[in-house]
């Protein structure tokens, strides 16, 4: 039996609710200049243009259209029922996996409910889409708040509470990711390093494939509910 299980997951767990992955046909990057939209020289260049970005989709993911799936709310369950250790570190910045019921995970790429002071690093919840109205309340004077999104060439957040948990886990999960971003791509190779079991969910072979010791193929939304019952 499994003593500390890490499962990290990426767009592809949110497919299903309705939301665009990155690198898939229809991807987010066939509309978008990754320089432009997820980089810190891009923002600083228009950083209208990013907050623009990530207006479209904070107000997508509060239509009433979009819900947690079946993955979601298999690895709550999973949560709640698994006796061990555990960890979900999602790559996501939606906050599905919080609507179904997970709490102990972390959004190391950021999340698009907050903004974050450029100054003290401090964060605030967004109940509305950007604009010049979002200001910190930390800073005299007050500063205009950026997305609080891990963009390329930053270091993502809680590495440290990540290490600490892919250094004694048991089984590392991968689901719905390409593995194209480091260092979230790079945690298999620490999960096998420390001898866990090491299983990806995807619907098809991507990058890092051959790292993993176990494989499904097919939608996350039906094989995680098989695989935590
Ligand atoms: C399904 C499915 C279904 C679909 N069911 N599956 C050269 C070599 C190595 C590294 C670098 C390098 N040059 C630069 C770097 C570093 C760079 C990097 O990795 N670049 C690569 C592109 C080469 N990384 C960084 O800069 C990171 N910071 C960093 O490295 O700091 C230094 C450091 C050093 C040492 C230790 C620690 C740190 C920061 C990366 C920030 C990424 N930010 C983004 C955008 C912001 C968030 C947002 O706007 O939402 O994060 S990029 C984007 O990619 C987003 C995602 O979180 C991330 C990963 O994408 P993901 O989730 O894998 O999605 P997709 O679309 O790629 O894949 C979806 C998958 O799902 C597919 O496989 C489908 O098949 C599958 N799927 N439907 C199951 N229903």
């Amino acid at each position: 039996m499994y003593r500390h299980i890490v499962v990290l997951t990426g767009a592809g767990a949110s497919a299903e609710s309705g939301l665009r992955t990155f690198r898939d046909q229809h991807g987010l990057w066939e509309d978008h200049a990754i320089e432009d939209v997820a980089t810190p020289e891009g923002y600083e260049r228009d950083p209208l243009l990013v907050e623009r970005f990530y207006n479209l989709r904070w107000q997508q993911l509060h239509s009433d259209a979009v819900h947690p799936n079946q993955a979601h709310l298999a690895l709550a369950r999973l949560e709640q029922e698994f006796k061990g250790e555990y960890l979900l570190i999602t790559q996501n910045v939606d906050d599905l996996h919080e609507r179904a019921g997970s709490r102990r995970l972390l959004h190391m790429h950021g999340e698009l409910n907050k903004g974050r002071c450029p100054r003290s690093r401090q964060t605030f919840v967004l109940t509305e889409p950007f604009g010049p109205e979002n200001l910190c309340t930390c800073c005299i004077p007050a500063q205009r708040l950026r997305p609080h999104i891990v963009w390329f060439g930053e270091m993502p957040l809680g590495m440290d509470r990540i290490h600490q948990a892919l250094d004694s886990c048991d089984l590392f999960i991968a689901i719905g990711t390409s593995g194209t971003v480091y260092p979230a791509a790079g945690f298999v190779d620490a999960a096998n390093h420390m001898g866990a079991q090491t299983l990806e969910v995807n619907m098809m072979a991507p990058d890092r494939h051959s790292q993993f010791q176990l494989h499904l193929t097919g939608a996350a939304g039906e094989l995680v509910p098989r695989l935590v019952d």
